[in-house]
């Protein structure tokens, strides 16, 4: 069982978004309270303030309203609060018949714990069923096949898979065996220890890439690095969609990416900011074998900016992270 989980987040504090903000200043060099004439220090003071109130009125507002509404209420959050012990893996698929094979093989020689895996497909022509019924015939209770129910494409499997249970840890694997499975059990333990979301790591020490296009790489990299030094967040690659996450926590926030990766985005910025707890272990990542990556850069690249800057918003720790009653 998990044991007392929740108990280390601290409270984050109201100002600790604009001491953030002059921390980040003066990393880039810039002292917002070393500016030459009178007249630019006062400018610079009253559009600070009116950017307080702002955000402030931005704050009581969705306390008030989105707040109460978004959210679950004690009852539904703590009502039948039974932590499971088991893992989900959700695997997302489009025609990986050919690697579905060697995901298998992997996964069930790299994880000890017990485990359950969703292979979620959109259509019922694709590939990959017939590999993994074969796989089931030979006894192997431990996949479940699903039709994606939550619109084509990559975040409706996804969260077609996250539907299938109320609480626990899930974790998302990629069907080309491009994740780090080598690094579950660590992150598992990072799990029970109590944080929410466990994240696999190509940018901090110790982990990396091989292969795949350079741009996208560029990209991840750097949106991953700068989120962690200029906003604070405790992982160096809060893109990679290789994480666990505690089933209960998706729940805290409306999920509004519907079309790709950027769901992994957003989920950690947006787990960031109402104050769940997050921890990153190394792991490398490589480019499929077999097929060809379904990656939309250009076209996802304004939906990834929005979830980066969502980023910058206010902290609010939620009010439903807390001791739970483990029974
Ligand atoms: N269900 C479903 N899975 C998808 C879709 N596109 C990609 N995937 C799966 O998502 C995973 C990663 O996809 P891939 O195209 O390799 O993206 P990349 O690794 O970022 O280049 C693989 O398991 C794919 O089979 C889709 O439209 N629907
Ligand atoms: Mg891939």
């Amino acid at each position: 069982m998990r044991d007392s989980p929740h108990t280390f987040i601290e409270e984050v504090p109201f100002y600790a978004n604009y001491v953030e903000l002059v921390r980040m200043l003066g990393r880039l060099g810039i002292d917002p309270f070393k500016s030459a004439t009178p007249y630019f220090r006062i400018s610079a003071a009253s559009v600070l303030v009116m950017g307080i109130l702002l955000l402030w009125t931005e704050n009581v507002w969705i306390a008030a309203f989105a707040g109460a509404a978004q959210c679950p209420t004690d009852h539904d959050f703590y009502g039948d609060l039974r932590m499971s012990d088991c893992l989900t893996v959700v695997i997302p698929v489009y025609n990986e018949g050919a690697n579905f094979r060697t995901l298998w093989a992997d996964l069930v020689s790299q994880i000890r714990s017990r485990f359950i895996a969703f292979v979620v497909y959109d259509f019922p022509e694709d590939d990959t069923i017939p590999v993994a019924r074969d796989i089931v015939a030979t006894g192997e209770n431990r996949i479940r096949l699903l039709q994606n129910n939550k619109g084509r494409g990559v975040v409706g499997a996804i969260l077609t898979g996250f539907n299938q249970i109320e609480h626990g840890p899930v974790l998302v694997v990629m069907a080309d065996s491009s994740d780090d499975l080598s690094r579950v059990e660590e992150m598992l333990n990072w799990y029970w220890k109590g944080y929410h979301i466990v994240v696999g790591s190509r940018y901090m020490k110790g982990g990396g890439i091989e292969g795949g296009p350079w741009v996208k790489q560029a990209l991840s990299r750097l949106a991953g690095l700068s989120l962690y030094w200029l906003r604070g967040l405790p992982t160096h690659d809060a893109t990679n969609a290789f994480k666990i996450y505690d089933r209960d926590i998706l729940r805290l926030f409306p999920i509004e990416s519907r079309g790709g990766f950027e769901l992994n985005l957003e989920l950690t910025v947006k787990a960031y900011l109402v104050g769940c707890a997050i921890a990153e272990v190394p792991c490398c990542w490589k480019d499929r074998t077999y097929g060809k990556s379904h990656f939309k850069l250009w076209a996802w690249l304004p939906r990834y900016m929005r979830w980066y800057l969502y980023a910058f918003r206010p902290r609010r720790r939620s009010r439903f992270l807390r001791d739970p009653i483990v029974t």
